[in-house]
């Protein structure tokens, strides 16, 4: 039964051993699964398909982590779905499927090829699987005709060896999450720091004397940063978050592993400031704080009084400052005002936070990725913490917290459309192949080269492209338009049953599994938020022999279509060690990869900015200073001529991970068995002329001349602030336009649609 009863208690403790329990005794595999668990994160043990948060593992401590936990059962169920599960549903009918019902089917067992007279999915070789694959390349008129997505959780093995099979085919396609997720983080701090990955580690949350979370949900998508959250607060540092929405986990914490709190049914709070800005309102906030600052130097300055910037930092490792202090004189306390959302009381009481910590961390994630002017955003927050040195030293940087379990590591080996020269220079001289030069697309791009027929063939390694991405009918009209698609996955999702003219499955070990190869028991390596390598071991039984590891899929379709050039594929995937070793040829930091990864905890691969080494354009950290836009508002939607009713934002329930749906509840909001809702203030409510619990349709508003629409979604009145709403991603993804993404970024603006909500038409004409 679905229901709404806003919920009270703490993030994890009793309500997460509740839930997972529930989870694990659903399942026929409790004992594997636990075994498994108790192992993750651990030495010789597995890394958690979850998030990318780190941590230095304690031997023995088990982390637990409900979601952590989620993500492994959900990977290590007993249901299957093999040749007798499709000869029993057509494609057309499991397009009336729910995405819930879909992956909840269990994994995938054997290659499937699309029989489009038949409309079903029928079981093939692997041989004929990887030819198919072969055959379309080869007929290809120019290698850029393929797009080759990748989605975070593959591991560095399969990454490098994709991206090496993938440029000798010739080509810079590589559309990959990280288009959606933290694309702007990455080309802010590279910009100005001189490096696109997060410049703290682990260790530095300890010594952090405030540390700010901006726009990110840890209780549900991190769930292990709320412990040093906790014990931030309590030895006396500021938390301070900003967020529209109170979520539960940035406001109190039980420790599963406090027997005292779990017993007392005692929790902690995890912030000291919680601030609401306006969608996108953050740089305008950013900037009013950097404002009160600049106003306190200028009187220090003025009276001699003791010194608010980090005078000598500034002088010695940036560039730009003059420029940057120019445009916070020009911007008006009355825009910081209007566009944050927040008072300047506020803003002040931050900035006095801010400037009071002599250590400050910044982390982020993705309510200030997802917008037009998420570059700005990170930029400005750069610019703060240069203000007062915070990169660089103990307890202080910039951590953009990222999604994926391995998604920084993807890109470390090189999964990018845009690679550095450096490293295709280094490839080309391992390997001695003419490596393509020209960019390739980004997820966007790779939609509207599909749209116009410019693309034949598809290619998935892990994800759910067709839900994962914006304006979604678009996007399965898009995809469709390819000669082949093939995806490399676990478990059935739409991106399988939106087919090109031919199409294939090909089920690949999860992180779970043990993956024996010809020397043995493999390991794989990914990289987390704070750049530590480390290993990952599977620790259950595949429970097909006709599964494969993704570096053996990829090795064998790329023996198919090149022969053994530029490498001898097989040979390479008979021991990952080898694989191994020509990463550490060509990415700087892998020296000696096999030897020191076999550490416990893995290795630390470094950070120049952290070191106060700036690889920039000016060779020291830089201000940029960018103009606060003149208004959040598009052009494309003040030129429809209509005004919004609300500026929505689409975000993860807490029974989700990305567009797989473990359950159809959101325990932290309130929400039990639905998921097509829509959170509003009451006062919008009314203003609208709606009610709580009613049904309405939302329509989006993008001056292209495309309807853009979802129906039948209950009104749920809940604490947002006014002007806002939020909604559950995948299913509102139709509503954000192709052509609404951030600037440089291509990063569909998934927090920041503007949308019109009407009382449903179906409703009324029942
Ligand atoms: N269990 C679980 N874990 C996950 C995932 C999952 O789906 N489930 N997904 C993984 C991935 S790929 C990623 S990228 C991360 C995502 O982790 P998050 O970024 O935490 O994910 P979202 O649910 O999108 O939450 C966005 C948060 O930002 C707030 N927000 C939205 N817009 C704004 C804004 O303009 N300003 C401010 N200040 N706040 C805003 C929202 O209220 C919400 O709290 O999590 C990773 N971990
Ligand atoms: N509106 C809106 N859209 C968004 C977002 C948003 O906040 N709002 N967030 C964006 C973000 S941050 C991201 S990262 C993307 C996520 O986009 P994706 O990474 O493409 O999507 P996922 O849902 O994580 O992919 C799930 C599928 O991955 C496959 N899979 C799982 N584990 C493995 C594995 O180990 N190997 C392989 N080969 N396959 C595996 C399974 O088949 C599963 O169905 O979505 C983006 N889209
Ligand atoms: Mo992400």
């Amino acid at each position: 039964m679905s229901h709404y009863k806003p919920y009270n208690g703490p993030a994890a403790g009793w309500g997460a051993l509740i839930s997972v329990t529930k989870n694990w005794l659903g399942s026929k595999n409790a004992m594997h699964n636990i075994r498994a668990m108790l192992k993750t994160n651990q030495d010789h043990g597995m890394d958690c398909p979850g998030c990318a948060w780190g941590e230095t593992p304690e031997k023995g401590l088990v982390k637990f982590c409900e979601n952590g936990a989620k993500a492994v059962n959900w990977e290590a169920t007993s249901r299957r779905v093999d040749p007798a599960f499709f000869a029993k549903h057509s494609v057309s009918d499991l397009k009336l499927e729910s995405d819930h019902w879909l992956e909840s089917q269990g994994r995938l067992t054997h290659p499937m090829r699309y029989n489009a007279q038949t409309d079903h999915y029928e079981a093939t070789t692997w041989m004929e699987a990887f030819q198919l694959v072969a055959q379309h390349l080869k007929n290809m008129d120019s290698p850029h005709q393929a797009e080759f997505y990748t989605s975070g959780r593959a591991s560095n093995e399969a990454a490098f060896l994709y991206q090496l099979f993938v440029r000798a085919v010739g080509t810079n396609n590589f559309p990959d999450c990280s288009n959606m997720c933290h694309e702007a983080s990455g080309i802010a701090m590279a910009e100005t720091v001189g490096v696109g990955k997060g410049t703290v580690e682990f260790g530095d949350f300890e010594h952090a004397e405030a540390i700010f979370v901006i726009g990110q949900n840890p209780g549900t998508n991190h769930p292990r940063m709320l412990e040093p959250l906790r014990e931030a607060v309590k030895r006396g540092a500021q938390v301070i978050c900003f967020n529209p929405l109170k979520e539960r986990g940035l406001e109190r914490f039980q420790h599963p592993q406090s027997p005292l709190e779990m017993l007392t049914n005692d929790s902690e709070p995890t912030n000291t400031a919680f601030f609401r800005p306006n969608l996108g309102g953050d740089m305008a906030a950013i900037r009013g704080m950097a404002k009160f600052l600049w106003e306190w130097e200028k009187e220090a300055l003025a009276n001699d009084g003791p010194a608010v910037f980090d005078r000598e930092f500034i002088a010695e490792h940036t560039s730009g400052v003059d420029e940057y202090l120019a445009i916070l004189d020009d911007t008006s306390w009355q825009h910081i005002e209007t566009q944050s959302g927040l008072s300047l009381a506020e803003i002040e009481m931050a900035a006095n936070m801010y400037r009071k910590a002599n250590s400050v961390i910044m982390c982020w994630a993705m309510g200030i990725t997802q917008h037009q002017h998420s570059v700005s955003i990170i930029q400005d927050i750069v610019s703060l913490q240069l203000l007062r040195g915070n990169i660089g030293k103990p307890g202080a940087g910039l951590s953009p917290v990222r999604g994926h379990s391995n998604v920084q590591g993807d890109r470390t080996m090189g999964i990018d459309e845009k690679p550095p020269t450096w490293f295709l220079d280094a490839l080309e001289k391992r390997f001695q192949f003419n490596v393509p030069r020209e960019h390739g697309h980004t997820t966007v791009e790779a939609i509207s080269a599909m749209e116009q027929k410019q693309i034949k063939v598809f290619f998935g390694l892990g994800g759910n492209f067709v839900q994962a991405a914006p304006d979604t009918p678009r996007t399965h009209a898009a995809m469709q338009n390819c000669d082949l698609t093939v995806q490399i996955s676990t478990k059935l999702n739409r991106s399988h049953i939106t087919t090109g003219k031919e199409a294939l499955i090909l089920p690949c070990f999860g992180r779970t599994e043990i993956d024996y190869q010809k020397s043995g028991k493999q390991g794989i390596t990914v990289e987390d938020t704070f750049s530590m390598v480390h290993m990952s071991y599977g620790q259950l039984k595949p429970f097909s022999a006709l599964m494969k590891s993704e570096a053996a899929i990829i090795a064998g379709i790329a023996e198919a279509t090149l022969g053994k050039q530029p490498v001898d594929w097989q040979w390479l995937v008979e021991d990952y060690d080898r694989i191994r070793d020509l990463i550490a040829d060509v990415i700087p930091g892998f020296n000696d990869f096999n030897q020191r990864v076999d550490q416990p905890g893995g290795f630390y691969l470094g950070n120049p900015a952290a070191e106060r080494i700036w690889n920039t354009a000016t060779s020291k950290a830089r201000f940029i200073p960018n103009k606060l836009p003149e208004t959040l508002l598009h052009n494309k939607i003040t030129s429809t001529g209509e005004k919004p009713d609300l500026i929505l934002q689409t975000m993860r329930s807490h029974d989700q991970y990305n567009t797989t749906i473990y359950s159809l509840n959101d325990r932290y909001r309130g929400v039990y068995g639905m998921r097509d809702v829509i959170f509003m203030n009451e006062a919008d409510i009314q203003r609208l002329g709606l009610e709580h619990g009613q049904k309405v349709d939302i329509n989006s508003l993008w001056d292209d001349g495309k309807e853009r629409r979802v129906n039948n979604f209950t009104v749920l009145s809940f604490d947002v602030p006014q002007g806002q709403a939020a909604a559950y991603y995948p299913e509102t993804n139709p509503l954000v336009p192709l052509d609404s993404y951030g600037d440089k970024t291509f990063t569909p603006t998934s927090k920041f649609v503007a949308i019109k909500v009407t009382a449903s038409q179906a409703v009324n004409a029942a």
